[in-house]
């Protein structure tokens, strides 16, 4: 006999929905992570990551690097993204075809087939690192979702709705858990609370979180 506990596909129980627009895929990127993580050192080998600086003059405490056609930079200047480092002048490591085709499933699997990014963020958390309450309005087709992808430490992440003034809901991310983020929920605000000291296996003090996205 079949395990027919749930009825559909949109059911299964580590597919969460907490707020319309917002796919949780808990652990789909878990088999992948190991591929993932070389990928990860591969780019930060051509692209180290570094401290961005924010438009009002603080340091990131976030460490960054990106891959793709498109990379997210923030400096003096402000917000925007480029097809160059502005630390090496090269162009971005290219997309490895591990994260293309990662992310690809994980739309395809939260309604969103066809999604071919052209710029993934890679964001480096340290103990101690946080990120606060944003919105991502850089991309120019907010049609597309953003895919992101958690490795390494658990952290607890916050989303609210479209106005800074709604209150956040607070939910864990961990190891391999995917969310995607599309239709209404596209311009939520969220953020990324401080970081707890740890251990993981595949990343060992930190937390990493690959976005990706449609820019241009
Ligand atoms: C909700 N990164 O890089 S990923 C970012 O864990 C960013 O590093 C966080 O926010 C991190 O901009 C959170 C989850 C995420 C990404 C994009 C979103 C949530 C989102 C876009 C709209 C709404
Ligand atoms: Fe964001």
């Amino acid at each position: 006999m079949t395990f027919d506990l749930f009825d559909s596909d949109d059911e299964l129980p580590w597919q969460e929905r907490p707020c319309e627009g917002l796919v949780i895929l808990r652990r789909f990127a878990c088999a992948a992570a190991p591929a993932l993580m070389s990928a990860v050192a591969d780019i930060a080998g051509q692209a180290p990551f570094r401290h961005m600086v924010t438009p009002g003059g603080y340091s990131m405490s976030v460490a960054m690097t990106c891959a793709g056609p498109l990379g997210w930079v923030t400096d003096a200047g402000g917000y925007r993204y480029q097809a160059c480092d502005p630390e090496t002048g090269q162009p971005w490591p290219a997309m490895p075809d591990s994260f293309g085709q990662l992310a690809q499933q994980a739309a395809a699997a939260a309604g969103f087939p066809g999604f071919v990014p052209d710029a993934c963020l890679v964001n480096r958390y340290q103990p101690g690192a946080k990120m606060g309450l944003h919105q991502d309005k850089d991309e120019t087709d907010m049609s597309w979702p953003i895919v992101s992808v958690s490795l390494g430490l658990p952290v607890v992440f916050q989303f609210g709705g479209p106005k800074r003034s709604d209150r956040p809901q607070r939910i864990v991310l961990e190891h391999g858990d995917v969310a995607v983020w599309g239709g209404s929920a596209r311009l939520n605000y969220h953020g990324v609370l401080t970081l707890k000291a740890g251990q993981h296996p595949l990343t060992g003090s930190f937390r990493y979180n690959l976005t990706f996205r449609k820019a241009g």
